[in-house]
């Protein structure tokens, strides 16, 4: 049904409806969800897994988005490595902000000058695009992936990141710049959990962080123990820490041995964001990102979530 809307889309040249099953997008490989609410819609950036027989394909990144969490439109691909002068590849997980009527979506490349993974940022008018490349350059260089972007309350942002490490640093206000150092958080197994294996890691985390607030509570979701992953998550009084290990969200499931989650509220629910392999042709290297509604314990614990299997 989304292939057929496509076409209509070719046509007719103006955005498409397309009904959403799980996985989400069923014409392309989709990973890395980022949902992003704003202005009475859901914005759903990706990215994108290409050929994948035996490592990442991932040159673009993609954006959909929905006003009932049904109904998606495809807003093609606004970003993708040639934003970015000094990316040579590797278009990773990222996450998409707004600030001041722009949008900022840091995103994971491969530096060009190092070889080595930084964090770039691309900025927009518009939650579907384009994006340019806000820099030249990289805010964050230090070899590690997957930023996630946190503004609390007060105003103040925050980017986190980290694979194998966990990182945080307080942005500035024009969200391309931050102040201080780029700061470790201890990786305990109190806030983090007790990996079973690989003493070189003692705990759960492994990447994708994604730091929300709730009822004055801080939650970082996280992607657990490759591999295969699962996704488990810790909470705080402050964005900083002290992290307590909260237990697993969504067990090892699907064909990826990747998983990346994201968490909003939208029209009254809440929305548990995921990748799976769950497309014909599926696996580690040809993801798809789906969704599922769920409802917090009373007492702010997340429930266990499971993949839709069918
Ligand atoms: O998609 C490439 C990488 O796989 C992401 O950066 C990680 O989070 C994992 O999903």
């Amino acid at each position: 049904r989304v292939a057929s809307v496509l076409c209509l889309v070719a046509l007719f040249a103006v955005p498409a409806p397309a009904r959403a099953d799980n996985p989400i997008v069923q014409t392309i490989y989709t990973a890395d969800p980022a949902p992003l609410v704003h202005d009475g819609r859901v914005y759903l950036y990706t990215g994108r897994d290409e050929d994948g027989s035996t490592y990442f394909t991932m040159r673009e990144w993609r954006v959909w988005s929905s006003a009932d969490m049904v109904n998606w439109t495809d807003h093609g691909s606004p970003m993708n490595l040639s934003t970015f002068s000094w990316a040579s590849a590797d278009a990773w997980a990222g996450h998409t902000t707004y600030r001041n009527g722009k949008f900022y979506w840091y995103v994971p490349v491969k530096n060009r000058a190092t070889g080595s993974m930084a964090i770039g940022v691309g900025v927009s008018d518009s939650p579907t695009g384009p994006f340019r490349d806000a820099l030249g350059r990289p805010l964050v260089a230090n070899g590690e992936i997957d930023p996630a972007v946190f503004i609390d309350d007060d105003g103040q942002a925050y980017l986190y990141w980290g694979n194998p490490r966990l990182w945080y640093v307080r942005l500035n206000p024009d969200m391309i710049s931050y102040t201080g150092n780029p700061t470790q958080i201890p990786l305990t197994t109190a806030g983090f959990g007790t990996r079973t294996g690989n003493p070189s890691r003692p705990t759960l985390y492994e990447e994708a962080p994604w730091v929300y607030k709730r009822n004055g509570l801080y939650y970082m979701i996280f992607a657990a123990e490759c591999c295969a992953e699962f996704i488990a998550y810790s909470t705080a009084p402050t964005p900083t820490g002290p992290w307590t290990y909260r237990g697993t969200i969504m067990p090892r499931q699907g064909s990826s041995f990747t998983n990346h989650p994201g968490i909003v509220d939208f029209n009254g629910g809440s929305y548990f964001f995921y990748h799976n392999g769950a497309l014909p042709g599926g696996g580690g290297f040809t993801r798809s990102v789906a969704v599922e509604k769920f409802t917090y314990n009373t007492n702010g614990t997340i429930p266990t979530i499971n993949m839709t299997t069918a």
